[in-house]
């Protein structure tokens, strides 16, 4: 059989994503964790993992180095979605993103700053609703932004709303509903289909029988 490639990125998305690969048959036979490595066997002798930085999953796929990958739906939708499909929703590593703004300060009207690492997704966004802005990119501790001036609203990642609620900004806006999804480079769709389809089995009933509850 083909070597079959797979892009994974450390933290959350790792830890969920897991259970659903050994569902597949596919065990890393050393700990991630642990690892400096950036390469590792498993137990399905023709597959490998790779460990990325999150927003260069896509990038990956996009261009064939890897077969398949997981993502965030926030970072494809940043990326932008060329060169891949995005067969099967994972459910996992769920949030949403969001505008906030200072806690009690009413919406700007104008021209406002708006800091974040999701410089497409704001941009999309905001022309949508008509509003101009300058977007400022960031690449960690969004929350400060509003708070030291350097911007109006920020556009970022929410979950429990801890992180903004502790740094004085509230939710305003959601802009996407965010889960995991499992992507496949289009290339390899068509020739190494019959295990990538059999990936995608294996892994959608693993999604199913976790979400059987809810
Ligand atoms: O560092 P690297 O670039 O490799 O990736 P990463 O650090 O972004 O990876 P990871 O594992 O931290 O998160 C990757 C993906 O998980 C994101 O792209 C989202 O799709 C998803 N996800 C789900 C989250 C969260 N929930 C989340 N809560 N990503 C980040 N957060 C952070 C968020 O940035 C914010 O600071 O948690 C904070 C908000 O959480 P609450 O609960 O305080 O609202
Ligand atoms: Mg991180």
């Amino acid at each position: 059989m083909a070597q079959l490639t797979i892009a994974l990125t450390k933290g959350r998305i790792l830890e969920e994503t897991l259970p659903l690969l050994a569902a597949a048959g596919i065990e890393p036979l050393e700990s991630i964790h642990n690892s400096r490595k950036l390469t590792f066997e498993t137990s399905s002798p023709e597959v490998r993992l790779l460990i990325l930085r999150g927003v260069d999953v896509p990038t990956y796929v996009q261009f064939g180095a890897a077969d398949v990958g997981v993502s965030g739906k926030d970072t494809l939708l940043e990326h932008g979605g060329h060169g891949y499909y995005e067969p099967l929703d994972l459910r996992i590593a769920r949030c949403r993103l969001m505008t906030a703004g200072l806690v009690g300060q009413a919406p700007k009207a104008g021209r406002i700053k708006v800091a974040t690492k999701y410089v497409n997704v704001a941009k999309r966004f905001y022309a949508e609703k008509g509003q101009q802005v300058d977007v400022i990119k960031l690449y960690g501790a969004m929350e400060l932004a509003p708070v030291l001036q350097l911007a109006d609203e920020i556009v970022d990642i929410v979950d429990t709303g801890n992180t903004l609620r502790a740094n004085g900004l509230e939710p305003r806006e959601v802009i996407a509903e965010v889960s995991s999804r499992l992507i496949v480079n289009k290339a390899s769709m068509k020739l190494k289909h019959y295990q990538i389809e059999a990936l995608m089995d294996a892994m959608e009933s693993a999604v199913n029988e976790i979400n059987s509850g809810t």
